[in-house]
């Protein structure tokens, strides 16, 4: 037996011992750690918001870590929580790849984890309760079938892809490509990454300017904020965003919405990050034992010129 499985045994026995004579010690407040990719977006911004928030309400004790984009603290912060004896932790994996040895320090301390927000690959299975968040295919499907429509078929496209490795980019890319090679006349002509920032995708967008002047029709922007810093950079250049380039971009942040609604951003593909209430319920269940569904995917919508001006007053992110 290890030290921290020890450790819990012991605590167990003591916590069995003291409910006898204190029944109210079982109702500490639930330790959750939370490990964030960073704050590189708007939505990330309203994601970590709802976290805290709807921790606060429920009366849980969050250690929240900000990872500042880097898997190595993100990492640290797993690790942390198992040394801090957390009930359960949450991550947001910043890229798919490389949690297993940390995971399994997890499934050896006892505590479960639960993926929100991006998956992750994994060959054991085993290592992780359950996933949150949403489809990203589906979001890149939903971009392009709008487009292939929109256009009759026809365009260039320069693509700005999230950050590199992550979930939502590869799946946002690979979607959305698959559907429009149905369109012959479709063609994406670059693809780089603007890092899921409003910088990177004005950086790349002047890029992309420079390389290829008029002959971008459409941009498809794995994110709004890439988009709005993009648009920057098309207005820089004296070209009208919305109509000299087409633009789709995914998450349907307020401010891309009001993008739509100025006709400076086409259509914007819904990415929901207020499920907060959502992972804590989860949360519990994971706690209690409970079967939860293995993989729970958020409903997203489309907004476009047809629907964005309702839709904005009731925007919540
Ligand atoms: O689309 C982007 C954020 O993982 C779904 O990450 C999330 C993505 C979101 O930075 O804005």
């Amino acid at each position: 037996m290890n030290l921290p499985r020890l450790f819990r045994f012991l605590l167990v026995g003591v916590a069995a011992g003291a409910a006898v004579i204190a029944p109210a010690a079982d109702k500490k407040p639930l330790k959750v750690g939370f490990a964030q990719t960073g704050a590189e977006s708007a939505w990330r911004t309203a994601n970590s918001e709802s976290m805290k928030s709807e921790a606060a309400k429920r009366g849980i004790d969050l250690k929240f870590s900000d990872g500042q984009g880097k898997q190595e603290n993100q990492i640290r912060a797993i690790r942390s929580f198992v040394t801090q004896q957390v009930d359960v932790i949450v991550l947001a994996p910043l890229v798919e790849t490389g949690w297993d040895p940390v995971l399994r320090e997890a499934k050896r301390a006892g505590i479960p984890v639960i993926i929100t927000d991006r998956t992750i690959q994994t060959a054991d299975e085993s290592l992780y309760a359950c996933f949150i968040g949403s489809d990203f295919s589906v979001e890149g499907r939903m971009a392009a079938d709008w487009l292939a429509k929109k256009t009759n078929g026809t365009g260039r496209i320069v693509e700005l892809q999230g950050t590199p490795g992550s979930a939502p980019a590869n799946d946002r890319r690979k979607a959305f490509g698959e559907a429009i090679a149905k369109y012959p006349g479709l063609k994406i002509i670059d693809s780089q990454s603007g890092d899921f920032r409003r910088s990177g995708g004005k950086e790349v967008m002047e890029a992309f300017i420079k390389k290829h002047g008029k002959a971008i029709d459409i941009l498809y922007a794995h994110n709004d904020d890439m988009a709005l810093g993009a648009i920057q950079a098309i207005e820089d250049a004296g070209l009208k965003p919305g109509k000299d380039i087409v633009i789709v971009s995914i998450d349907a942040v307020r401010e891309g919405v009001q993008a739509v609604v100025d006709g400076k951003i086409n259509c914007v593909v819904e990415c929901n990050p207020l499920f907060g209430p959502k992972v804590y319920d989860t949360v519990a269940r994971v706690r209690a034992g409970e079967k939860v569904e293995r993989k729970a995917f958020n409903k997203d919508e489309l907004f476009d010129s047809t629907n964005a001006a309702a839709a904005l007053p009731t925007r919540q992110y």
